[in-house]
């Protein structure tokens, strides 16, 4: 009876393409077109420009509390890029950059962090969930999402994302067995920021990386610099590849940072060094993806200024929108199932009936609900 190393089957890979000074890897630059380049420049500009507006908006109290994805841009955007339309995208709050290229309109991610419900109604055509707080929860329905697929023949994928805090929860080791003994095109992208709230990630697990952890679930896994947006891209192309052909799921860890607050709600000074912010600021995302556009002449100052211009403009039509939007109580009971179930049907009927009540008593004028269909 030897005693003797157990072999196992899969090999943990550690991606980066671009480096701090914007030069791209000749071996492994994923050799994009000008034109993919300049979409995924502004993309991740039109994101960080659009979640400094919505801290300024919180600020002012025009919107409720709010989670900023500031220094994430491309760990969410390099999987998005892969995505095809048809593809499920699953994501947790984190990934504005990838709503918006998916083609969510920016006054519904400004309306869902004013609070209305309205925000979480998915664009018709567009195969996402909307964005998702309960930390992990998402990972379970991604991966019914991925085994719905299968049983289809639907050769759609399913691309889950959380953060490196979601990583304890049970709902996350729950979809990812799951999706191991299935074999499910799931994709499931960790944006490891360091720290959830003001959890390190060193407290959050003793696994030297969290990828590591697809091999208990009998899959692929690849470490990422998740501020590289060639490396994300590359990562996911490889994981979606391996998804479409029927080799199941791969799990992407993409390491990067939160350079902002965790929300609205926190002082990150209370519990990390400015020194340590300082050391990620060189690795944003965008600073080096504009060395690497200016550097190969795809963009000059007048470009950029044109299209810093340009976003502006968006961001304030967005704004006008999302302001001049109409709530309605109703919406609560809207957008979440496809065919509302009788129980749900039932309290709709009976919130309008309270609310009409409501009315006729104290003479208050209430908001016109819009009837429901089907309730
Ligand atoms: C199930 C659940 N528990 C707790 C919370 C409160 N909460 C919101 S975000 C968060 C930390 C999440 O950390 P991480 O997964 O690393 O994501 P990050 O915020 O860093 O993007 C917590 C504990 C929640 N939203 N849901
Ligand atoms: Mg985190």
């Amino acid at each position: 009876m030897p005693r003797r190393p157990i072999q196992l089957p899969h090999r943990i890979e550690s991606l980066s393409i671009l480096d701090s000074e914007g030069n791209a890897d000749p071996a492994l630059d994923p050799k994009l077109s000008p034109t993919e380049l300049k979409k995924l420049y502004r993309a991740m500009l039109l994101s960080r420009r659009l979640d400094e507006r919505l801290l300024r908006l919180q600020r002012q109290g025009r919107i409720g509390t709010f989670g900023p994805a500031m220094g994430q841009e491309a760990a969410s955007l390099g999987p998005a890029f892969v995505m095809k339309p048809n593809d499920w995208f699953i994501p947790s709050f984190r990934e504005p950059a990838a709503m918006l290229w998916r083609g969510w309109p920016m006054d519904k991610i400004i309306l869902w962090w004013g609070g209305h419900e309205y925000g979480a109604s998915v664009p018709e055509g567009v195969n996402d969930l909307p964005i998702c707080v309960p930390v992990a929860t998402q990972c379970l329905h991604a991966a019914g999402i991925a085994w719905g697929c299968k049983l289809k023949g639907d050769p759609s994928v399913a691309f889950c994302f959380l953060g490196d805090g979601g990583t304890s929860e049970g709902d996350f080791h729950e979809a990812m067995n799951f999706a191991g003994v299935h074999q499910l095109p799931f994709i499931c992208v960790i944006q490891n920021n360091h720290w959830a709230i003001s959890l390190p990630r060193d407290k959050q697990s003793k696994a030297p990386t969290l990828v590591q952890k697809c091999i208990a679930y009998g899959f692929d896994g690849i470490q990422a610099d998740g501020n590289d947006i060639f490396a994300m891209i590359v990562a996911a192309r490889e994981a979606a590849d391996r998804a479409r052909t029927g080799g199941g799921p791969t799990l992407i860890e993409a390491v990067t940072y939160r350079l902002g607050v965790h929300t609205t709600a926190d002082d990150p000074k209370k519990y990390r060094s400015d020194e340590e912010v300082e050391c990620w600021k060189p690795k944003d995302p965008l600073v080096r993806f504009h060395k690497y556009m200016v550097r190969t002449g795809l963009l000059d100052d007048a470009a950029v200024e044109l299209i810093e211009a340009e976003i502006a403009e968006e961001i304030r039509q967005a704004v006008e929108r999302a302001e001049k939007y109409q709530p309605d109580p109703m919406d609560s009971f809207r957008h979440t199932f496809a065919e509302m179930p009788p129980s749900l049907a039932a309290h709709a009927r009976e919130f309008l009936e309270s609310m009409a009540a409501l009315s006729s008593d104290d003479g208050t004028e209430q908001p016109e609900p819009r009837q429901l269909a089907d309730a």
